[in-house]
């Protein structure tokens, strides 16, 4: 898959994405990550990208020529435009699996107070990561293309860790164990101990209805009658 990102800050994207599963998946050729800077498409002296907002208020605009320019340099008959914007269609595994399917992804960073209105429909999707406010687009970029890119056939070892995980089944993953057996006086469940694989299936299904029920009953899935609405998640618990 090719990835290009029109960012004024193509670093932010860049080094996060150089490690890892991520880093490898592009040194071994699963995955191009190119970018291209609207500040590259600018003509004036100070090759400026942003100006004040009409109507006023606080902070600046991305203006509409330097992006668009930069976003015609890169796109292809085949590209699918994405507008990263909090105010897109949230972002979650289902678009992950959506978007693994393009040949060519670009993705459009704002920065500042946004891009000019008038480019928005240049872009095939508005995406936004979740209901927060980020400097720009960059870190939301990040987040989408490490998604997508684990998705990308070859680039995880084995095929089958993304089919039995977190959100593809509709449902959170039962936890994970490795040695010691007992850790500071906390065992591992028995179950995969056992080494009966019918008796490990069936205790990783079992919890991850347990723990999706208990934790995100708003999750899609099959979730048991008993499950209760409003209930805070473990990592607000006081
Ligand atoms: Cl895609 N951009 C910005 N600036 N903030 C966000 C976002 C995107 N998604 C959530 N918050």
């Amino acid at each position: 898959m090719r990835v290009d990102a029109v960012t004024l800050f193509p670093e932010m994207i860049d080094r996060p994405l150089s490690e890892s599963i991520v880093g490898r998946a592009r040194t071994e050729g699963f995955l191009e990550l190119g970018f291209v800077n609207p500040r590259d498409f600018t003509e004036d002296r100070h090759r400026t990208v942003d100006d004040k907002p009409y109507g006023g208020g606080t902070g600046m605009v991305m203006m509409a020529e330097p992006v668009y320019r930069a976003l015609k340099k890169v796109r292809k008959k085949n590209s699918f435009v994405i507008l990263l914007t909090p105010k897109g269609r949230r972002f979650d595994q289902a678009a992950a699996l959506e978007l693994a399917e393009k040949k060519h992804l670009v993705f459009i960073c704002g920065h500042y107070e946004g891009i000019d209105e008038r480019v928005t429909p240049l872009a095939d999707m508005e995406l936004s990561i979740g209901d927060y406010v980020l400097t720009g687009g960059e870190p939301a970029a990040v987040v989408v293309i490490d998604a997508v890119a684990r998705l990308i056939p070859g680039v995880l070892k084995k095929d089958d860790a993304t089919v039995n995980e977190t959100f593809t089944g509709g449902l959170l993953e039962a936890p994970h164990y490795t040695r010691p057996g007992v850790w500071r006086g906390k065992a591992v469940p028995p179950a995969l101990l056992s080494g009966n694989h019918k008796l490990i299936a069936e205790w990783r299904s079992g919890t991850a209805r347990e723990l999706t029920a208990k934790e995100r009953p708003d999750l899609a899935g099959p979730v048991p009658a008993e499950k209760k609405p409003g209930g805070r998640s473990k990592g607000f618990k006081k």
